[in-house]
Parts: structure tokens; sequence; C-alpha cells
């Protein structure tokens, strides 16, 4: 019969019963038969009442003895019938102390001081290990003990109080010793053969987990990069095609007129390529126009007054920044015949050989907006950052003037994070040089603003990493990954 029948059937002839008796009635492991019992409650043919008791239990050495037998009987069970040197039993024998001493109370053992070293014998022939059988019943939850061996048990870290919950049976409301199968899905025969009007059906647990969906998980990256990518959406921007890693020395510093012995520019901070180490494919012409505005200036600047070399141009390199990428957008914007304004945004890796720490890889995402249009200055900037850091869930801004190659004015930016409860870094931003700008060939009237900053600094802040290797790289939790909540930027 199956186990819920056997309960129903000895409820209605007990009326009331424990689930640790109908465990032990039933010699079935207590856990199973509360399943039971729950799935019956469910069916409303049972009440339960939770009760709390306190049985004995074997403690993990306890488990031991029950098994391989008491430290005592396994000590008596080494001595060889010629006796053994004491100091060998100490050595040799497990848990020999206790086993000396309690083999010497129950008088299996003598010692026999006459000769010397300390000699061990057997007093007795043969022993039964009453407290291997103890435990043993203990473990079959058989427990009548005497008061007196239960604490010496107890003592000997044998036996463990254990509270255990078990289940007070009553008859429920639906009770029957025999369990009607409840359907559990109206199909469509039982509507077409009216069926259904005489079945019963089993109620909905609404509190069921049910299944986790079998899906992909958005690395929390790609998640901050999506709410990154929305707000610059929502604000217009147009995003720039950032796929290529590889990016000549000329479009990611030279065009930005960024001097050739510009420390950057050396192999400590940026990773050049050997093969292929050069291009040689540029617009010429404007080529020429960076090359005379970084020797000898021009649109009102002095230049940097030094041999530009269009060897150094042509070196291949990792992108340091996305800002070649916009370098080589506004270049393109300037080859249209009618200026129009343009509000660009890039979201994608750069790399820099820098040192190694917690908050530091050789690469990271950077994400970038540019701005251009006629007349633009700081002003604008700032304004603009109001709108773009709110959706961040910042609103109180402060700017400190900064230095680029490529901006001037440039400020770093600073929030005040109400997680941290403190100003924190969040960026950079500049109003491009002319030196930039008009060798393009934009119309002298055009000014381009922009601003720069990490996705995985917000991503470390906003899902409580402080290492970035617990974010990118062989040793991230893919578990993590798995499990990490949704991203709301501005909350
Ligand atoms: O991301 C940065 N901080 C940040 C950003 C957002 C944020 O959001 C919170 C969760 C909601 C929290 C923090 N930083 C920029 C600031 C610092 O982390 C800084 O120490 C490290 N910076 C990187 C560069 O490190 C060498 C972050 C990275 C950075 C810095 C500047 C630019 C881009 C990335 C730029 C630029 C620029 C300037 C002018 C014109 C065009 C681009």
């Amino acid at each position: 019969m199956e186990l819920n029948e056997k309960i129903l059937h000895y409820l209605e002839k007990s009326g009331k019963v424990d689930t640790l008796v109908l465990a032990r009635e039933f010699e079935e492991d207590h856990q199973k038969i509360v399943g039971a019992v729950k799935s019956l409650e469910a069916l409303e043919m049972v009440t339960l009442e939770a009760v709390k008791s306190t049985k004995w239990g074997l403690t993990e050495e306890g488990q031991l003895v029950a098994d391989q037998g008491s430290h005592e009987a396994i000590l008596y069970r080494s001595i060889p019938d010629v006796g053994m040197p004491q100091a060998e039993i100490i050595k040799t024998v497990p848990n020999a102390k206790i086993g000396f001493s309690k083999a010497m109370s129950a008088g299996w053992i003598q010692l026999d001081k006459s000769g010397g070293a300390p000699q061990v014998k057997r007093k007795v022939d043969s022993i039964t290990d009453t407290v291997q059988e103890h435990l043993n019943e203990i473990k079959k939850g058989i427990d009548n003990l005497p008061e007196n061996v239960r604490n010496d048990y107890k003592k000997r870290k044998l036996l463990q109080a254990i509270t255990v919950t078990s289940f007070l049976l009553s008859k429920g409301p639906q009770f029957s010793t025999t369990i009607k199968k409840l359907e559990t899905d109206l199909t469509s025969e039982m509507l077409l053969s009216g069926a259904w009007k005489s079945m019963q059906f089993k109620p909905y647990n609404f509190d069921a987990l049910g299944q986790p969906p079998e899906s992909g998980h958005l690395h929390p990256l790609l998640k901050v990069r999506s709410e990154f990518r929305e707000i610059f959406l929502e604000m217009g921007f147009a995003e720039m095609p950032t796929n290529a890693y590889v990016e000549s020395s000329f479009w990611n510093f030279d065009a930005l007129f960024q001097p050739q012995q510009h420390p950057a520019r050396d192999a400590h901070d940026t990773f050049f390529i050997s093969d292929p180490a050069k291009t040689t494919t540029f617009p010429m012409e404007y080529l020429e126009r960076v090359k005379k505005v970084h020797s000898e200036g021009g649109y009102g600047s002095q230049g940097y007054r030094y041999a530009w070399k269009i060897e150094e141009a042509q070196k291949n390199l990792l992108r340091t920044h996305t800002t070649a990428v916009s370098a080589r957008m506004l270049y393109k914007l300037a080859q249209q015949k009618e200026f129009t304004p343009q509000k660009y945004f890039s979201i994608d890796k750069v790399f820099r050989n820098e040192t190694l720490d917690a908050t530091h890889l050789a690469e990271f995402h950077q994400v970038e907006g540019v701005i251009a249009d006629r007349g633009l200055g700081l002003a604008d900037l700032i304004t603009v950052f109001d709108t773009f850091f709110k959706r961040l869930g910042f609103d109180r801004l402060q700017f400190k003037p900064a230095y680029n190659p490529y901006t001037e004015p440039s400020m770093e930016i600073f929030a005040f994070h109400n997680g941290l409860g403190k100003w924190i870094e969040i960026g950079n931003s500049g109003v491009f040089r002319p030196e930039l700008v008009l060798p393009m060939g934009l119309p002298a009237d055009v000014n381009v603003i922009a601003w720069g900053l990490s996705l995985e600094r917000p991503t470390m802040i906003k899902y409580g990493l402080n290492n970035i290797r617990d974010l990118v790289g062989p040793k991230v939790d893919l578990q993590m990954v798995q499990d990490n909540p949704l991203c709301r930027l501005d909350k």
C-alpha cells in the first residue's frame, strides 16, 4: 500500500499520531514521512501541528564508535596474548588514553609493572562492547539508556542533544482513507465530454517557485552598457563604429594634437603592434595639415614647433581611448558639404599598458560622448552633464580643472555618491582644441565638446565589487554572472 494511504489508515485507527511514531512504525526515514504528510495536508486530508522535541543523537565521534567499536574495545583487541608495553600501546592505538582508562575501569586489562617497562595484559578472555551496542541502538532511534550511562556518553562527547521538528497529525476536513486522485490538468477531452463536472481538481499552489527558465545571463558589464546606451540614444546620440581595436598612431594621437614625444606615446603606456607594424594609407591632404599644426602651428596656434615625422604616425597600436574613433567621425563629418550638428557616443574596449592593481587591468571599456555644433562651450558641456549624470543617479556635481592634450579647457567631473556617502571622480571632459578641429575642415564657428568615463567603475560600484578581477577575467565566479540582479543606474 502506498505510504500516504498507510498513514491515513493508521490515522483512521489512532485519531492523532506524531510523524516520529509513524517513522518508527513504518521503519521509514522521518523526512520521507514529513514529505508525505505535507502532501496530505495540501489535500486537506490531514491537519498538521509542528512539535519540537529533543532527542539524543550521535556526535561524529559517536558515529565512529558505533561503526568501529569503543576506544576501550579497540585497545583491548590490539593487545596480543603475551601483553604489550604500555608505551607502545599509547603510541600505536588510536584514542589510547581514554581507551586505556576505560578498559582498566572495565576490568578488561591489567598493568604489569613487575619487569622494567610496564606491560599491559588482558585480564579477561572476551569482552562485550556495550558502548558500541548502546550507540547503535540510539542510531536506530531506540533510546532507553539509564540517565547515568547517557550522561557518561555525553561527557565522552559520543552523544549530543538534537532538536527534532515533527508534526502531530489529526484528521483534516477532507479526511478519508482513500486518496481521490485529483486532476491536475483541464483537458479538451474533459471539456468536450463534460467529465470535468464530476471531477475534483488539485488546487493551484501559487506559492510554488516553478522551474527557473533555462536562459542565458547577461554579464553585469553588458547590463550597465545597455543602460548607458539607452541614456545616450534617448538623448539623441548616435553610436560610433568602434569594432577596430587596432588603430594607427595618427588617429589615436596625431589627429588629436597629441605631440609625438608625449609620454603616453611610448611603449610604457601603449601596446604597439609588431605585425602589421605600420599603416601607410591616410587622407594625405589632412595629414599634411596635421603635420603643419604640430610642427609650425596655424589657426591661431603656435603649434609644438618640433619635426613631426610620418613614421611615428604610421605606427600601429591597440587604441588607448575611443577618442581615436571620435577623431575619425569628426574628420568624416568635416567632409560633408553642409555642416550639420552631431551627437555621437561610443562604449568599447581601450587598452593601456598600465601597472595592474585591484581596479586597473590592461584593458577597460571607455564610455565617450561627443557633441559638435556652432558656438558650443564649457557651459553647454556642464548643461549636458546635468541630464546625463542625473540618469546615473547623480544630482550633485563638481568640476575640477584638468589637462588633456586634445581639449582646452578640460575638467574632471566629480559627483556625490549617496550610497558611498562621498564625492567620487566620475569622468573627464573638455572642449576639443582648434588645432584638432580646424585641420579636419570643420567650419571655424563649430566647437566640439566631449567627455569620457569607464564602464567598469560604475559596474563595480553598482554591483558592490571591490576587485576588478571579480568582474572580468578568468577568476570571475560564473554564479555571479547567473545571479546578478538587473541594473538600474538611476536608483
Ligand atoms: O569612470 C569613472 N568613474 C566613475 C564613473 C561612473 C560612476 O557611476 C556610478 C555608479 C553610478 C562611478 C565612477 N572614472 C573614469 C573615474 C575614475 O574611476 C578614474 O580613476 C579612472 N578613470 C579611467 C581612466 O583611468 C586611467 C575612469 C576612466 C576614464 C577616465 C577618463 C576618460 C575615460 C575613462 C576620458 C575622457 C575624455 C576627456 C575629454 C574628451 C573626451 C574623453
